[in-house]
């Protein structure tokens, strides 16, 4: 079984989702284009990178919910996320693909390769890449950027070959990755959706629980 998870995964532990009203989604208040593309960050690194450090102290504060620990507590699940927390790794989860990336790391925004972990609780300021001198930037990824290939390559396979596929908290309005959904149910799984409100993974669904996540996993998955 695969779990593709979204922003509403995170939601019950208080971390915002991005489109959604009920928990104040960033893209209602904040300009992606700004705040989460390469060209935001060129024009001003350090606004895009205090932006990103007070969502790793958010991070940091909060825990993981009843949902994440319910995925957790199935090592037969492989999740794949586009959130860029921690929370399903702090949940004891074995086997997490990040295909967004992950705040838990910087990384160099120039060509050289360098990587830094960064502490949620306690992350630097903007500052230059000690290799090269270009920008450090969280190892996120914005808008009209690769996904990282390891993860997709990775997440592909996965897709391709699960028998259910759980589509929890997602809008799936972000592709490639909302692509794995029609993916998986083209190789013949079980599309099974959690989500309160309708999203573009309806069409797909053999199954649709309209909940919350924290409510609707316990129950489904077993904890
Ligand atoms: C609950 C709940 C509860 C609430 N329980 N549920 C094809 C068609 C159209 C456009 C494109 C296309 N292919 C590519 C594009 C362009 C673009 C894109 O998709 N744009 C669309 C928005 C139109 N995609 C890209 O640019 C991607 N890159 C790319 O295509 O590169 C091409 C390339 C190839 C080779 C070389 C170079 C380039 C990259 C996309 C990156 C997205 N990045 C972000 C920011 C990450 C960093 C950060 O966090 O700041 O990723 S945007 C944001 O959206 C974030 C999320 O991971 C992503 C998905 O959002 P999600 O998780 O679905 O959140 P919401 O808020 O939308 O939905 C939450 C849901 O939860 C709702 O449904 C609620 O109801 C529900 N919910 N509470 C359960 N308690």
């Amino acid at each position: 079984m695969v779990a593709f998870s979204g922003a509403g995964l995170s939601a019950e532990s208080g971390v915002p989702t991005f489109r959604d009203a009920e928990t104040q989604g960033f893209w209602l208040n904040y300009d992606p284009g700004k705040l989460a593309s390469p060209e935001g960050f060129a024009a001003d690194p350090e606004l895009v990178y205090t932006w990103y450090n007070e969502r790793r102290r958010n991070i940091a504060q909060v825990q993981p919910n009843a949902a994440h620990r319910a995925l957790a507590a199935r090592p037969d699940i492989v999740n794949i996320t586009q959130n860029i927390d921690d929370l399903l790794h702090r949940a004891g989860a074995r086997e997490v693909i990040q295909l967004h990336g992950t705040l838990t790391v910087d990384r160099c925004d120039g060509k050289c390769g360098y990587e830094e972990e960064v502490a949620l609780h306690d992350p630097p300021a903007a500052r230059e890449c000690p290799v090269c001198g270009n920008w450090l930037r969280p190892a996120v990824v914005w808008f009209g950027e690769a996904l990282p290939m390891e993860a997709w390559t990775e997440a592909e396979e996965r897709c391709r070959s699960c028998e259910v596929m759980l589509v929890v908290g997602t809008a799936a309005e972000v592709y490639p990755a909302a692509g794995l959904i029609g993916l998986s149910k083209s190789c013949g799984a079980r599309i099974i959706v959690v989500n309160p409100h309708a999203s573009q993974a309806s069409a797909l669904a053999d199954i649709e629980f309209c909940g919350k996540a924290g409510e609707v996993l316990p129950m489904l998955l077993g904890g």
